[in-house]
């Protein structure tokens, strides 16, 4: 598939596919039509079974992504938001996909950037990283989940003081709150983020996307009924060959070789 404003990449040796938010002049800023590219690539990529762990990076060390585009906003009234539903389902596409991915955040995650970046499972930050929602600024407010997915990683303070000042969090703030899972230096995250999603994709995929789908269940659930699910999905998942094969593996002293295809 070719694309104007991603560029993509796909592992076949090592199950990981990436894309990359390509418009480094205006800090990776998130337009509808790349947006939609970053659907298909998902869509794309999640229908492959040779893929087991999708990275999302931005183009250049300055920006992850600087937000929606706010050019591209601007002007846009309430009937005609209203009448097109606006911000339609492939901007939060990379939330629904049920295999696991990568943000990998080098430079600023504003905005949109932000809430593209806490739609993905696992957030990796170069010591550059700056995370915000500084769409107070411009008298709007968070538009694809940021009130309500960065209020459950940093909890209630941090999530005010960032969306009511602007405030941003460094990525040593950002992995002391939760926020994000590891940090690198700057030239090393892409490696740490495709070394990872390495070993993600290294796993029994079925099994991944069971923990991945059992994970973000607690983020909808109350605790019971979280708890629930998972009973249900352990004890499903003793139907698949690859739990079998691993139990199997470990017990054989041997790697396990996984129905991934
Ligand atoms: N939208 C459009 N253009 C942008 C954006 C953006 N979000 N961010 C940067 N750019 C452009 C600049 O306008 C500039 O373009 P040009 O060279 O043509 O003038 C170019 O990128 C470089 O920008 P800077 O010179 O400002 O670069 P710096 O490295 O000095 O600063 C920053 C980078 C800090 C990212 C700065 O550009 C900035 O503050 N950007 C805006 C951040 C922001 O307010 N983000 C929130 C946007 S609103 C939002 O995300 C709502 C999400 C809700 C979902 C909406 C669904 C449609």
């Amino acid at each position: 598939m070719s694309y104007v404003l991603i560029e993509t990449n796909v592992d076949e040796a090592t199950g990981v596919a990436t894309i990359v938010l390509n418009r480094p002049e205006q800090r990776n800023a998130l337009s509808n039509q790349l947006m939609k590219e970053v659907a298909l690539a998902i869509d794309d990529f999640e229908s492959k079974d040779t893929i087991g762990c999708i990275v999302i990076t931005g183009k250049g060390t300055k920006a992850f992504a600087g937000g929606a585009d706010i050019k591209e906003m601007a002007g846009r009234d309430y009937a005609q938001n209203l009448k097109e539903n606006f911000i339609t389902s492939h901007w939060e596409r990379v939330a629904q996909c049920r295999k696991p991915t990568i943000a990998a955040v080098m430079g600023y995650a504003l905005g949109g950037g932000c809430e593209l970046a806490m739609m993905c499972d696992i957030i990796v930050a170069a010591s550059n990283a700056k995370f915000g929602q500084p769409e107070i600024n411009l008298a709007l407010l968070p538009g694809i989940g940021g009130t309500q997915r960065l209020t459950r990683f940093v909890g209630k303070s941090t999530a005010m003081d960032m969306c009511l000042t602007g405030r941003m969090l460094n990525a040593e703030e950002a992995l002391a709150s939760g926020l994000v899972a590891r940090v690198a230096p700057t030239d090393e995250l892409q490696d740490l983020a495709q070394e990872m999603a390495k070993n993600i994709a290294s796993k029994s995929r079925m099994a991944s996307m069971l923990v991945k789908e059992a994970v973000n269940t607690a983020y909808e659930s109350t605790l019971s009924q979280g708890i629930s699910f998972e009973r249900k999905s352990f004890h499903a998942i003793f139907a698949l060959e690859d739990a079998d094969e691993g139990m199997a593996a470990f017990i054989e002293n041997r790697p396990a070789r996984w129905h991934n295809k």
